[in-house]
């Protein structure tokens, strides 16, 4: 959404049709990724301060410096703050801009995912442990070694097997790197260019690090043809998930510049996915990012937006909704202000 149209918008209005009200209001939260663990409801977002860093399309202006791990006994119950979980200062290899995480679960110990920037400005992905689903963590020296660019998502699979989808163009710096190596030079594929997919890297069982190279993720239209870069309503963006419904894998992300969250399906947690369509519509702010959980059977979408700041872009609430599936399994498109 360009930052001139704000004005535009009447917040008490977009306030009555929102179908859900931020998940808390004493701080600012983004990019929620949801879990059950031990059968309790852990939410890990971003935590959005204004940092005073003017805007620009590298996203500077997100200038996070801590997470804090939100918990809840059901659906229907409080929302609890657990405090902070990580800071920046405690993270050796890190410098700024903390920003969205993903946890784990393996073996009795919970693992926090995070991209941040280095002192040279290259963003990585890091890890955390903890004993406890809402910490505090401790961070690892290191980022994880071949980790690059942002929005971790963790997947396990039946087998316990867990999977790290990751990836983000613009500045989430995706557009740096070719077959996982990264120059300068490298520029965002435009036109009739295949557009450049998400990267996804199998955990070692310590799941400290990646077990293989990490290869990228093909997104097909209904022809079986890679999706274009000029088809910036559906091409990949940022904030990649991945869920299991129904014996399919659901690979879903941002659209970014044209504020979608879009869905492709396959049978394989590497894909290839072909696109199937539209979760939700675009949010107040400029940035749209989600995670899906199965809750007592039930699928929600943890979301987020900015009507709480008045649309200040890097100032958004995480919000939650129920999803519903049709009986092909395709998802119904949510209009997040019932539109
Ligand atoms: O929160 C900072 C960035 O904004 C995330 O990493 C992106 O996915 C977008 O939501």
């Amino acid at each position: 959404m360009p930052e001139d149209s704000i004005e535009q918008i009447n917040f008490e209005e977009i306030n009555k049709t929102a179908i859900s009200q931020p998940l808390v209001s004493h701080m600012y939260t983004a990019d929620p990724s949801a879990h059950v663990f031990n059968g309790k409801i852990y939410i890990y977002p971003s935590h959005d301060i204004d940092a005073a860093i003017p805007f620009n399309d590298n996203g500077d202006h997100f200038g996070m410096v801590d997470y804090h791990v939100f918990s809840m006994e059901n659906m229907t119950s409080e929302v609890v703050d657990n405090g902070v979980a990580l800071h920046v200062d405690d993270v050796a290899w890190a410098e700024k801009q903390m920003w969205a995480p993903d946890a784990a679960h393996k073996n009795g110990k919970y693992y926090l995912y995070f991209p941040a920037k280095r002192y040279d400005g290259i963003f990585q992905i890091g890890v955390a442990l903890s004993g406890s689903p809402s910490g505090p963590f401790t961070a690892e020296k290191e980022a994880i070694k071949g980790s690059y660019s942002i929005d971790p998502a963790v997947f396990e699979d039946e087998k316990g097997i867990h999977y790290m989808y990751f990836g983000g163009i613009w500045g989430g710096q995706l557009q740096k790197y070719r077959n996982n190596v990264y120059s300068h030079d490298h520029k965002e594929p435009i036109g009739k260019e295949k557009a450049l997919g998400p990267i996804v890297a199998r955990l070692r069982d310590d799941m400290l690090e990646f077990d293989e190279e990490p290869r990228e993720i093909q997104i097909l239209d209904e022809k079986g043809e890679l999706l274009l870069a000029s088809d910036n309503e559906r091409r990949f963006f940022e904030g990649p998930w991945v869920h299991k419904y129904n014996g399919k894998y659901y690979f879903s992300y941002s659209t970014g510049d044209t504020h979608f969250i879009c869905y492709a399906v396959g049978d394989s947690p590497y894909g290839p996915f072909v696109y199937q369509g539209r979760i939700l519509n675009p949010v107040v702010g400029w940035t749209t990012h989600h995670s899906i959980c199965e809750i007592n059977n039930e699928w929600y979408l943890f979301y987020h937006d900015s009507s709480l700041s008045k649309g200040v872009t890097h100032l958004r609430s995480m919000k939650m909704t129920k999803i519903d599936y049709l009986e092909d399994g395709s998802i119904i498109t949510i209009g997040p202000y019932n539109n």
